[in-house]
């Protein structure tokens, strides 16, 4: 395996220079910009770095025929060659020397997850392939997407010329399993008085869907449901909630502090159902953090539900979820799924946190725009198979 470091005015001298010397076959495991030349930072030049990675042994013929997928990455060489210009280290101030280590370290694994992923798709038949191209096209993460796609090649006969209808039903039913496996069914404890509180970051979409969930809930499972608001820090948002209480025929009490809360619950305790709607709170403030725990102390739920929006990505959707779990949250609802055709930060999300989704909701519309989390429906969504109505 050969490493090396290529700079350009812009990303395609880069690739240029690095194809020309390394072949046709090199992968690109690293890119950055940079700025070189000029004065004190002063008219310093925009460039590109590339890392770029050359490995004959992984040069493989398209159609070969299927090979054992590796199931451990294959070890990162331990001397990498230096950079085109290495920097100075001698008068390098220390912060920066970190700095540099720091970056070394992300590339390090950036490099062992990049060869691993090509070790391992170059080995499996293109049908699977194209499988894998459009998990990540999806948002779906790469280590998970190479995961379920190695898992299908492990599913298929070793035989080629299979049917590609049936390698692509067999690749929607691994993802499937995969959701199946992460995600438990969403059912409300037969109780009476449970309390259910929303959470999380403003404008996600935490009111309607309580507005949602309580019309179905009344209408088509004939429940007794009360509600309450905590959101009293716009007039507004009291007067939405009680504009769907009325619809629906639901009592509905706005709570300014605990000692309300408290009073509120006992009053609603003969319900079936009692939902909470909480102010939309941004997760990094931690006065209204703090202040939303103590809310969550005295309600004392039997589920805190975090209200995610799905047009956030992984990063911030993994950011929030931190944020919000210092309150034990029990379940999740994504909603905006009408917002995106790309669905795999749920998926992402729900292997990394491992909490159940209860709901996902899909437009505007009181009481119709909201629906379980049905795995299979779920897969055929990712896969482009089904659309959101
Ligand atoms: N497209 C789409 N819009 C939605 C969905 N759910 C809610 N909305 C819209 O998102 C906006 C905000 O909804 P709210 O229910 O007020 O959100 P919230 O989380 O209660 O907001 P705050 O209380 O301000 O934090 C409204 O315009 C809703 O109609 C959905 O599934 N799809
Ligand atoms: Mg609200």
């Amino acid at each position: 395996m050969k490493i090396k470091k290529y700079v350009g005015a812009d990303f395609q001298e880069a690739i240029k220079k690095a194809k020309k010397e390394m072949g046709q076959d090199a992968i690109i495991l690293h890119t950055r910009h940079i700025k070189k030349g000029g004065f004190m930072g002063f008219f310093a030049r925009a460039q590109v770095e590339i890392t770029v990675a050359m490995d004959e042994s992984l040069q493989v013929e398209r159609d070969r025929s299927r090979r054992v997928v590796p199931s451990v990455p294959p070890p990162v060489p331990e001397n990498l060659p230096s950079a085109d210009e290495p920097a100075p280290i001698s008068g390098a101030k220390t912060s920066e020397l970190v700095q540099e280590m720091l970056q070394m370290k992300e590339i390090m694994a950036d490099i062992k997850s990049k060869m691993f992923e090509v070790g391992t798709i170059h080995g499996i038949s293109d049908k699977i392939q194209a499988f894998y191209h459009h998990l990540i096209d999806n948002n779906v993460d790469g280590q998970i997407a190479l995961k379920i796609a190695s898992s299908v090649e492990t599913r298929l006969p070793a035989h080629k010329n299979t049917d590609p209808a049936w390698v692509e039903e067999i690749c929607i039913r691994t993802l499937q399993d995969y959701i199946l496996d992460i995600q438990k069914n969403y059912e409300l404890p037969d109780k009476k008085g449970k309390v259910v509180l929303l959470v999380g970051p403003t404008g996600v979409g935490k009111t309607t869907t309580i507005a949602k969930i309580a019309a179905n809930l009344t209408f088509l499972e004939n429940k007794q449901i009360a509600m309450i608001t905590l959101d009293t820090y716009r007039i507004s948002a009291a007067e939405q909630l009680r504009t769907y209480a009325e619809i629906i025929g639901v009592p509905l009490k706005v709570v300014f502090n605990t000692a309300d809360l408290a009073e509120a619950i006992l009053a609603f305790k003969d319900k079936d159902v009692i939902f909470i709607d909480t102010a939309g709170r941004s997760p990094f403030n931690e006065e209204h953090m703090e202040e939303l725990r103590e809310f969550i102390s005295t309600a004392q739920p039997d589920e805190t539900v975090l209200v995610l929006s799905v047009t956030t990505s992984t990063h911030e959707l993994l950011e929030i979820y931190e944020k919000f779990g210092i309150m034990k949250i029990d379940r999740l609802i994504f909603t905006k799924l009408d917002e995106t055709r790309h669905y795999g930060q749920i998926l992402n999300a729900i292997d990394e946190i491992r909490v159940p989704v209860a709901y996902i909701t899909t437009g505007q519309s009181v009481p119709d725009d909201i629906e379980i989390l049905d795995p299979i429906r779920f897969a055929r969504m990712i896969m482009g198979k089904e659309e959101i109505s």
